[in-house]
């Protein structure tokens, strides 16, 4: 057998000389964070790359989330409606900001939330939405613009898993009232830890900054009470070097999600969400929902089966929200019928993907998953 275990996922890295060279000017200028000029830089390439006119760079894509909703000044208590079936960094960032989550169900089709489903759990108390383009599935987004102008909300995307993708030719940055991207380093595109903001109107810049940075706007002047969020001089260039690669690393990916669909496609019980055409994907997950009727044995036994075999798939995203010990306990998260949601959380599983994943472990992890099925 292999000795080496393949992991779900594997950071992209530029050439180490890029990057050796890329950050010697720090040595020079000893200048290393606080919105630096390689901060600056990557805030205008990415603008560029994003077709968006805003973007505030963050330490991860928590923060990001977090300061984006804080920045949106909410009162204490009101209502945040959201969806389960996430990284719980999401509901986390909800909670943080004293708001309550309101768990909405998600659509088999695509695993977003379900626009349909929205409006029966708004109440007076509803100030705003957070749906998340999860494996960069992109949201309905235009049903969910019209039920927030309908009722006044804001919209803040969870973009984390959608970075660079388009939906009917528009970058996915552009919905809502922001949009909010991860930079982790298990993401299509990372800068070791890292994250932005995108929007349209720079009133919301000047607050994320003060947010970002202490509020501080002088040597003796703190005008809000600002956190600490910014990203630092070595994130800022990983992240240069590694978008001049940002093409050829989703074109690669994209091919090792066509092969995995070839291999998958004829193996009942396994299924795959299917390509929507008005979106261009980055292919950052490869996630399949397994039916244990048609497979013969269910998702766990599968994914202990690829472990046991040192594949290590990974259940995102199991539990759901709604179910964690930390929401359980308090009593957060008000929810409504969360039947397709529950369903999917004990039916998905992620499979390893990345840039240079080689063809032939492609191969075995679908062997794999011919074998155990019964
Ligand atoms: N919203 C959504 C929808 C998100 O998915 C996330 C992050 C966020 C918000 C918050 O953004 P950040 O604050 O993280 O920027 C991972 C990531 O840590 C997390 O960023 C990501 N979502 C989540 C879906 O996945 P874990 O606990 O699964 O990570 P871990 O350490 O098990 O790593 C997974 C695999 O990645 C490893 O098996 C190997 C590979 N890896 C990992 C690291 C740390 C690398 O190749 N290099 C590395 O440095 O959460």
């Amino acid at each position: 057998m292999r000795d080496k275990e393949i992991l779900v996922t594997r950071s992209s890295m530029p050439p180490y000389e890029e990057y050796i060279e890329a950050i010697r000017p720090l040595w020079d200028s000893h200048w290393i964070t606080n919105m630096g000029r390689y901060h600056k830089e990557l805030e205008k390439e990415l603008k560029e790359y994003l077709k968006v006119p805003e973007v505030s760079l963050m330490v991860n894509g928590h923060m990001a989330l977090e300061l984006t909703i804080q920045a949106m000044g909410f009162p204490a208590g009101s209502e945040v409606i959201t969806t389960p079936f996430t990284f719980i960094s999401t509901t986390h960032a909800i909670v943080r900001n004293g708001l309550e989550p309101v768990f909405c169900d998600i659509k088999e089709s695509d695993g977003t939330i379900d626009e349909e489903k929205i409006e029966a759990l708004i109440t007076e108390k509803t100030v705003a939405v957070v749906p998340v383009h999860v494996y960069g599935n992109i949201c309905n987004v235009e049903a969910i613009q019209r039920i927030a102008d309908k009722y006044n909300l804001k919209v803040i995307y969870d973009a984390a898993h959608a970075f660079g993708e388009t939906y009917k030719g528009a970058g996915v940055s552009n919905f809502g009232d922001a949009s909010v991207f991860s930079f982790h380093a298990t993401k299509v595109f990372n800068t070791i830890e890292g994250g932005a903001v995108t929007f349209q109107n720079h009133v919301l810049y000047e607050k994320l900054f003060d947010l970002k940075n202490f509020g501080i706007r002088g040597e003796e002047l703190a005008c809000e009470v600002g956190a600490n969020a910014k990203m630092n001089e070595f994130a800022a260039i990983m992240g240069l070097c590694n978008l001049k690669y940002i093409g050829e690393e989703i074109e690669k990916r994209r091919r090792r999600t066509e092969y995995y669909r070839e291999l998958l496609a004829d193996v009942s019980g396994v299924k795959l969400f299917q390509p929507d055409e008005d979106i261009e994907y980055n292919a950052a997950y490869l996630p399949i929902m397994i039916d244990s009727g048609d497979f013969g044995c269910t998702r766990d036994e599968l994914f202990a089966y690829l472990r046991e075999n040192k594949i290590k798939a990974r259940k995102y995203f199991y539990p759901l929200i709604s179910n964690q010990v930390c929401y359980r306990k308090n009593g957060k998260g008000r929810a409504a019928a969360l039947e397709t949601a529950e369903k999917m959380s004990e039916r998905i599983l992620t499979l390893p993907l990345y840039a240079d994943l080689d063809f032939d472990i492609m191969d075995e992890i679908v062997d794999l998953i011919k074998q155990k099925r019964k």
